[in-house]
């Protein structure tokens, strides 16, 4: 059986990238993620991902680059993200998340990400462009 995708943006402005804090489920509220969410059936990766950060988040979005590499979540389900640039809108916690931050350089470990986007965060952070 194929896994499913979730898919995840590396959303970047001003050269801060964004962090996005989990209001549920229990076991994952209160833990820091790149917003996303599962492929709808049909969908692409680019196209769920845009679509997610436009129902999470209220903002138009585009994403530009893909990460290299998957990571698994919970059997069955992998995480693959893009690096994506904020094309218009102010991102608000409207659905799945409590709080949202923006995150200079210094800044990209001062919260508490999920484990399984760590590897994907430390890539971001790598590409995060000038201010
Ligand atoms: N993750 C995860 N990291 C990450 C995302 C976007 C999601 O580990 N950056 C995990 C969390 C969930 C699963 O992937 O176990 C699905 O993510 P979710 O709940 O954000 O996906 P949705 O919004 O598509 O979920 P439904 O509410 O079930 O449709």
């Amino acid at each position: 059986m194929t896994d499913r995708v979730v898919v995840a943006g590396a959303v970047y402005d001003r050269g801060r990238l964004l962090a996005a804090r989990r209001s549920a489920p229990p076991e994952l509220a209160g833990r820091w993620e790149l917003p996303g969410g599962k492929l709808e059936p049909g969908e692409r990766p680019e196209q769920a991902l845009v679509r997610e950060l436009r129902e999470e988040l209220g903002v138009e979005a585009r994403p530009v680059e893909r990460i290299p590499g998957e990571w698994p979540l919970m059997p069955g389900l992998v995480l693959q993200v893009w690096t994506v640039r904020l094309l218009s809108g102010e991102p608000r916690p409207l659905e799945d998340h409590d709080e949202l931050r923006w995150l200079g350089p210094e800044e990209i470990h001062t919260v508490d990400w999920l484990d399984q986007d760590r590897p994907a965060v430390a890539e971001a952070a790598r590409r995060l462009p000038a201010p």
